[in-house]
């Protein structure tokens, strides 16, 4: 049985100010339903002193343990901070970095060696889309990202459609169901049946109260991964204790 997932991912926002949002999410994390926040680095210590039943997770992470990369934040340090995940080839860091596959299962290498969970994300654009060429790019994310030491507890998988990203766009529950039933089915031909059944798949993009539940109803989709409305504890909690 897979444990759901509402993750949040802040991206660049919030201040330490910020961090009494978790003390007021703290009712809506009481449920079955694993609750997750991924502040900028410059938040997860401190988060995570005050995170309850809330877990702590990071947006990026560099391929190499350490060394001479100014600005950037190993997977070890995230661990030593107390982050338990990272998101890792969000569709942002892959058009503003221009991150490849091959660094995203780089940078999944490093999270699993540092016994972090890594949130794999994947998505097509709006012109891929209309182009048809859904499936296949998401196939192509899917192999290149992911190294061969995939389990479902060291990696989550995101389904985000670049379209539907901070847009209000959300896709039909018949285009999520159609992603998400290749996700599972591409885990399976790869991975086998039981790893596969045990990797969790997000939805990602646009969710928020008002369609979380039409969303965590189509099979296959194990929980979100939610940027604008995880902001604030008001606008995330009916989003967890919609799953
Ligand atoms: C997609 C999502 C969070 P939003 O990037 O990863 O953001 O919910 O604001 O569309």
């Amino acid at each position: 049985m897979r444990r759901k997932l509402a993750a949040g991912n802040w991206k660049m926002n919030g201040t330490a100010a910020t961090l009494s949002e978790l003390d007021a999410l703290q009712d809506a994390a009481t449920g079955a339903a694993e609750v997750l926040i991924c502040p900028p680095a410059t938040l997860i210590a401190q988060a995570v002193a005050r995170a309850g039943r809330i877990a702590i997770g990071a947006q990026d992470c560099h391929s190499d343990a350490s060394g001479a990369h100014t600005g950037d934040v190993s997977a070890d340090m995230l661990k030593d901070a107390g982050a338990t995940c990272v998101i890792l080839g969000h569709s942002e860091r892959r058009a503003d970095h221009g991150e490849t596959n091959a660094q995203v299962a780089d940078k999944t290498r490093a999270a699993w060696g540092a016994g972090l969970t890594a949130i794999v994300c994947v998505g097509e654009t709006l012109a891929e889309r209309e182009a048809g060429q859904t499936i296949d790019l998401v196939r192509t994310q899917l192999a290149g990202s992911l190294p061969d030491a995939v389990s479902g507890a060291n990696t989550v998988i995101a389904y985000e459609p670049v379209w539907a990203i901070g847009t209000g766009k959300v896709p039909t529950t018949d285009q999520i169901a159609e992603v998400h039933g290749f996700l599972r089915e591409a885990l399976t031909a790869r991975f086998g049946k039981d790893t596969a059944g045990a990797i969790r798949l997000l939805y990602g993009g646009s969710v928020k109260a008002s369609n979380a539940a039409e969303i965590f109803a189509v099979a296959d989709v194990d929980g979100a991964l939610v940027g604008g409305a995880s902001l604030t504890a008001a606008d995330f909690a009916p989003i967890v204790n919609a799953l």
